[in-house]
């Protein structure tokens, strides 16, 4: 038993040796405030927010958090009642990352903001 200091690992190093990314997307219905909860709490800048317009976004875009270089972000663009369009784009992406062969490419999240009654699980 002759554990030095400098031989502990933290218990983060093998997670980010096997996974040197986490990937984040965010959806929701439109102006929920996807765009600024990005900007505002992750500090991701170049983010377009609108109140007085849809907002742009382009979901295969890397927004990546200055406080921490490992955290990306996709911003995607709002759902509304009756145009099924968004979704299918959020779909198409999810299934894309599911496949791609590394983990950092993969998705580990959703941040899900309110969605509209007509596709929400819980309404
Ligand atoms: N009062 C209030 N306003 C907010 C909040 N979050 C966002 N807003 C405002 O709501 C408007 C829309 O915000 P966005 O962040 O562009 O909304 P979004 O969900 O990205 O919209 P789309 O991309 O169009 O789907 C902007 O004018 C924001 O300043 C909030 O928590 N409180
Ligand atoms: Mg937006």
């Amino acid at each position: 038993m002759h554990h030095a200091f400098g031989q502990l690992l933290a218990t983060t190093t093998p997670i980010i040796q096997s996974c040197e990314r986490f990937r984040l997307l965010i959806i929701g219905n439109s102006g929920v405030g996807k765009s600024s909860l990005l900007q505002g709490v992750f500090g991701v800048e170049g983010i377009h927010t609108s109140e007085a317009e849809r907002g742009i976004a382009d979901i295969d875009r890397e927004f990546i958090s200055p406080t921490n270089k490992r955290f990306v972000v996709h911003d995607s663009l709002g759902f509304e009642s009756g145009n099924e369009g968004n979704m299918k784009i959020v779909k198409d992406f999810v299934a894309r990352r599911k496949a791609m062969p590394h983990l950092k490419d993969q998705l580990h999240a959703i941040w899900k903001e309110r969605l509209p009654a007509s596709i929400d699980p819980f309404a």
